[in-house]
């Protein structure tokens, strides 16, 4: 059985009522091939039990589940006061790998689980592998558990040391949710996936690459160039001397970006990393000059490098110097 190239999208309109994403109930198929669950996009909002992707099917030979985006997302000025539930994984064997599971919710009461598996006859140990998880802004009085399985994990730092193995915690942003265009802004979690080789393409029928896929459902390309280095000193300046270093990059990509990181270095070492939080329109340029300035004391000729800090998918035009 395959789910795939599912989009779920603002069921309820952000009402009250129970929801499930995707519900698979009692799935009950022998043999030697598990099912696969992939490429589906999971995005819900508003208040009452939420569940993102549930599977209740012990029965069954198991389940993949690969490059799924689940998005469980507080409308303005909304609380949340029953259980939510973003995975939950009752089955007996199978491949987690390379899915985002996303949270910004206001949990005013009640439960949020990032992952829910069961105590009982082994149904919900998988395997969990190279995941972004990432629960953002969960404030509030209710109880936030990352993982749940014959014991809770609460935090990010308990998952990480209990359960499944090469977690990721990268920021999520995408370019525009309420057309859901859910490529990424954020360059953080860029090019993060391990192949897999049954999932070749995404959601959109966009090949994916072989080598460094993109997390979640949906492959995209993020690009920013930089143009130039904006420093001015003359030919020979004393020892200690210190002045503003800028850089200018350019958005590559066709839509803008927020929170775009860069850095400089000095003759190759003493990083300054700093973040362009303002956001950059599409095709346009930004001059940026850093806080921290650049303090030479280096006899002899200084080189300083500026850069794009983060992974792209264009690393050509990633720095000048
Ligand atoms: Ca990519
Ligand atoms: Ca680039």
């Amino acid at each position: 059985m395959k789910i795939t190239g599912n989009r779920v999208f603002n069921l309820d309109n952000g009402g009250s009522a129970s929801k499930y994403g995707i519900y698979v109930y009692g799935y009950y198929a022998g043999g030697s091939s598990k099912s696969l669950i992939a490429n589906n996009i999971i995005d819900l909002n508003g208040a009452g039990f939420t569940y993102g992707l549930y599977v209740y099917a012990p029965f069954a030979t198991g389940f993949n589940v690969i490059h799924n985006t689940v998005n469980i997302i507080k409308n303005p000025s909304q609380n949340s006061t029953s259980t939510i539930y973003a995975m939950y994984t009752g089955y007996t064997e199978g491949l987690i790998q390379n899915n985002v599971i996303y949270s910004n919710v206001n949990k005013s009461a009640g439960r949020f689980y990032g992952i829910y598996g069961f105590d009982a006859g082994g149904i919900g140990i998988n395997n969990w592998d190279n995941n972004n998880m990432y629960l953002d802004d969960i404030t509030g009085t209710g109880t936030v558990y990352h993982a749940y399985h014959n014991a809770t994990y609460n935090s990010y730092a308990d998952m990480v040391a209990g359960f499944g193995t090469d977690w990721i915690n990268e920021s999520v942003a995408y370019v525009d949710r309420s057309t859901q265009d859910y490529r990424m802004t954020a360059f953080g979690i860029g090019n993060l996936g391990k192949p897999y080789a049954g999932v070749t393409t995404d959601v959109n029928g966009v090949t994916r690459s072989a080598t460094t896929p993109d997390l979640g459902a949906t492959e995209y390309d993020l690009d920013f160039s930089v143009t130039s280095i904006d420093i001015s000193t003359n030919a020979s300046e004393c020892g200690n001397f210190s002045t503003s270093v800028g850089i200018t990059v350019k958005n590559e990509n066709t839509f803008a970006v927020a929170n775009v990181p860069v850095a400089y270095d000095i003759n190759g070492s003493g990083k300054v990393s700093e973040v362009i939080t303002a956001s950059i329109a599409a095709g346009a340029s930004s001059s940026y000059t850093f806080d921290t300035e650049a303090t030479f004391n280096t006899p002899g000729t200084n080189v300083v490098n500026a850069f794009l800090d983060g992974n792209d998918d264009n690393t050509s035009n990633n720095s000048d110097n």
